[in-house]
């Protein structure tokens, strides 16, 4: 692999770059915090684009490129600050947003924004539901964004129906001989193909919007004020595609809202916390009345449902695979985290009633 310290001395670092770590956190990209001294010592992150999952790594950063401009010109009209409230990307030396190693590597950098916290787990109502004003007025701030300027950087990022296809693909090829090995797994899988479909049918007859989304809405994807508590800035930009909104509530219940980590294997401590999906819904909602309509606020408890499933059988698709696409630490990674995600799924279903009786509250 490229050398971290030679490829941030093709940036434009105010200073000199003298030291980094890695930063463990995400299953694709590979991230680096770099020291850079001058005047001042300020840190970047720097990050090689995973072009497995990314095949036109160009089109990430074009993506990003255009959607922070967007949103700084966005905070400075609301007198914000465009220095925290988005990320800062910084050009190489040659001009260009990214650079091209010898070896063949892409690789991207932004300003780190200081003073801030981010969360694994939601474990305060009140900061899971600052969260979810946070990536509402992030949508909302996207609102007139000219969609069909994004790159499909991964087509059919959400589209449920065609995860299932590739993950019935995966069963019939048994590439790694897994299949053998997750039998339980499959079969909750293949039990629940009916819900696929829940989210793309709205879109299609009308009653779910389409517009830009972030698509990756993880709790740690918001960058938390240390003073103030509030969610301060949206990374991960990666996947901001063309989307419906129901894609980034699922996915931000999905992970917020559960009682553990994505990797828990004791499935007794993995359940649905309503507080939290309240505590989310209320934040979610608090930006978006008025451009939200009420089938899409009814569709929140299945479209959670629908994202949590969708991620676990990525996660199996991957396990039975061999672990081509998600980063893992251990050969069982990825089914453990498919088990994870199917528990939830399972605890949303028997939860149900009581996730709609907070929605209706809301209408
Ligand atoms: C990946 O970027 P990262 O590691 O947070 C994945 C998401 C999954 C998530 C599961 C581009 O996100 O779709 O929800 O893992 N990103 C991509 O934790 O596939
Ligand atoms: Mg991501």
């Amino acid at each position: 692999m490229d050398s971290v310290l030679e490829v941030a001395s093709h940036f434009r670092y105010e200073g000199t770059p003298v030291s980094y770590e890695a930063c463990h956190v995400g299953h694709i990209n590979s991230t680096y915090f770099v020291t850079c001294e001058g005047k001042e010592k300020i840190r970047y992150m720097l990050q090689r684009i995973n072009t497995n999952v990314f095949p036109k790594p160009i089109w990430v950063v074009e993506n990003m490129v255009a959607v922070c401009e967007f949103l700084k010109k966005k905070i400075a009209e609301e007198g914000g600050d465009v220095d925290r409230e988005t990320l800062s990307m910084i050009p190489c030396t040659d001009g260009k947003m990214y650079y091209l190693s010898p070896e063949g590597e892409y690789w991207r950098s932004y300003r780190t924004v200081e003073d801030v916290v981010t969360y694994n787990l939601a474990e305060d109502a009140g900061m899971f539901r600052s969260a979810g004003s946070a990536f509402g007025r992030f949508f909302n701030r996207l609102a007139d964004f000219p969609a069909d300027q994004l790159n499909i950087t991964i087509p059919n990022f959400h589209n449920t129906v065609s995860r299932f296809a590739d993950l019935k693909k995966a069963i019939e090829e048994d590439k790694s001989g897994r299949v053998k090995d997750a039998q339980a797994e499959i079969e909750f899988a293949l039990a629940h193909e009916n819900i696929c479909s829940f989210i793309m049918d709205g879109v299609e007859d009308g009653r779910f919007k389409w517009g830009v989304t972030h698509n990756d809405t993880k709790l740690n994807n918001i960058l938390i004020d240390q003073k103030t508590g509030k969610g301060l800035c949206i990374i991960d930009l990666d996947t901001v595609m063309p989307g419906s909104l129901l894609f980034d509530f699922g996915d931000a219940i999905r992970f917020g809202a559960s009682s553990a980590l994505e990797d828990e294997t004791d499935l007794d401590k993995v359940y649905v916390k309503p507080e939290m999906f309240e505590a989310y819904v209320d934040g979610f909602l608090s930006e978006l009345r008025g451009t939200i309509s009420e089938d899409e606020i009814r569709a929140f408890p299945m479209a959670a449902r629908v994202i949590t499933f969708e991620i676990g059988i990525r996660f199996l698709a991957d396990y039975l695979n061999g672990d081509v696409y998600f980063r893992t630490t251990h050969p069982t990674h990825n089914i453990e985290r498919a088990r994870n995600q199917f528990k939830l799924v399972a605890d949303g279903e028997a939860k149900y009633d009581q996730l709609m009786q907070i929605v209706e509250k809301y209408i």
